[in-house]
Order: C-alpha cells, then sequence, then structure tokens
C-alpha cells in the first residue's frame, strides 16, 4: 500500500488528476466481486481494466512441480482474470464503450522447460483473452492482449523466490524490456481511434527471438 500512495502522490502531482488505491488480493474472488460496488462515485464507471497481476513460482519440472505454487499461479494468473473481467464487464456493456487489457507473457505463445505451470497458465488466459472478444464483439468493448518476453521487473525475483543473484542472471548481456515498455504498449492500444482494437501484441527484447533466445553479450573476464 506504501508503494501504491507513493505513486498516487506522484501521479496527482505530475498530472493533477485524482487518483484512488486500493489494496486487494486478486485471488480473493468474494473481494473482488465487490470491488465495483465499492468504489467512490467518481471512479465508478470503470472505462480501462488492465489485469497485469501475476507470477511464475519456481522453475520445476513437471515430475517436481509444487502444487501449492501451481494453484497461487492458477488462482493469480488466471481466475482472478476471469473474476475481474466479470466483475467489471458488466458495467462496460451497460454504458458500452470499455477496454479490457490483459497483461500475458511469451508464454503464452511458446511453452518451455520448466514452466510448465506458468506457460499453462499464459495459454490459458490467451484463450480467455480470445474467447472474451468474441463474446463482446457486438458491444463497442475492446479486448487486447500484451505479451512480453524479457522484461526487467521483480518477475525474476519472485520466480527465483528471492534469489537476487539468479533473478539477475535473467537480464544480463542485453538491454531487457523495462515496465515503461509494457506500459507503452498499453497506453497504445487505449489511445488508438475507437474502430480500431489492437488485440495482440508479442513484444520483445531487440535481442530476443523467442523465450530462451536471447543473444548475451558476454561480460569481459576482469585481469
Ligand atoms: C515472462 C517472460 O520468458 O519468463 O512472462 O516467460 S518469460
Amino acid at each position: 500500500m506504501d508503494r501504491l500512495e507513493s505513486l498516487r502522490d506522484q501521479l496527482q502531482f505530475t498530472y493533477r488528476v485524482p487518483v484512488h488505491t486500493v489494496q486487494l488480493d486478486v485471488r480473493n474472488i468474494a473481494e473482488v466481486d465487490l470491488l465495483p460496488q465499492q468504489l467512490p462515485e467518481d471512479f465508478a464507471e470503470v472505462d480501462i481494466l488492465v489485469n497485469n497481476a501475476g507470477l511464475a513460482l519456481g522453475t520445476a519440472a513437471v515430475q517436481d512441480n509444487n502444487i501449492d505454487d501451481a494453484v497461487t499461479m492458477i488462482e493469480t494468473n488466471v481466475t482472478s482474470v476471469i473474476a475481474m473481467t466479470k466483475a467489471f464487464v458488466q458495467g462496460m456493456i451497460e454504458r458500452n464503450r470499455g477496454h479490457i487489457v490483459n497483461i500475458s507473457s511469451i508464454a503464452g505463445c511458446e511453452a518451455y522447460g520448466g514452466g510448465s505451470v506458468y506457460c499453462a497458465t499464459k495459454h490459458a488466459l490467451a484463450a480467455f483473452t480470445t474467447a472474451s472478444r468474441h463474446d463482446l464483439v457486438g458491444t463497442n468493448i475492446r479486448v487486447t492482449s500484451i505479451s512480453p518476453g524479457a522484461a526487467q521487473t521483480e518477475f525474476s525475483l519472485v520466480r527465483f523466490k528471492g534469489d537476487q543473484e539468479a533473478a539477475d542472471a535473467v537480464y544480463r548481456g542485453f538491454d531487457p524490456l523495462t515496465a515503461e515498455d509494457i506500459a507503452d504498449n498499453v497506453l497504445y492500444a487505449c489511445t488508438r481511434p475507437e474502430h480500431v482494437q489492437i488485440a495482440d501484441i508479442l513484444v520483445l527484447a531487440t535481442n530476443q527471438a523467442s523465450a530462451k533466445g536471447i543473444a548475451r553479450v558476454q561480460a569481459q573476464q576482469e585481469r
């Protein structure tokens, strides 16, 4: 909450816009259901829903998957998006306007060893996003999927359960994407003319061709 409040203050100061923050565990479906009706009046009509919460936990092979980690990934990356969408899309349908942006991953386009559950959740999200677009095709609601490759955020620190060295190694030797790059994609999708629906954006680092296909410059050996 302290990070959200700091961001709120920064946004209010820079852009002179009202900001409302809520602390919520997206896996708590009962809380998600109640969220739309608990928003202050000025924020009640949500026009853009960005489903950004998501995580990978561990790099276990299928025979070693930790089931608690698997359930956490499935609930966070898939079930919560289903719940958030249901909670907010009803109002969008009533107003006949809105935009749902699901932050997916290159792991929703390909699967790799050590990522069986995470890749499964992002493939599920890809299917859910496409199906949402089908269900809403007769409305003015747009549905966008954004699939980043290697973006240097806290993602790898979470995946490696706090191992900073392992997390840093993921982004070593090339120039990875940043959170700002992905925010820029969201902004792009949301600012197209009303008749334009950006369905999918797959965004990679320049020296990346697939999830694991990254050209790295080896650090010079110390003399
Ligand atoms: C994060 C990108 O390549 O670790 O979603 O799956 S990757």
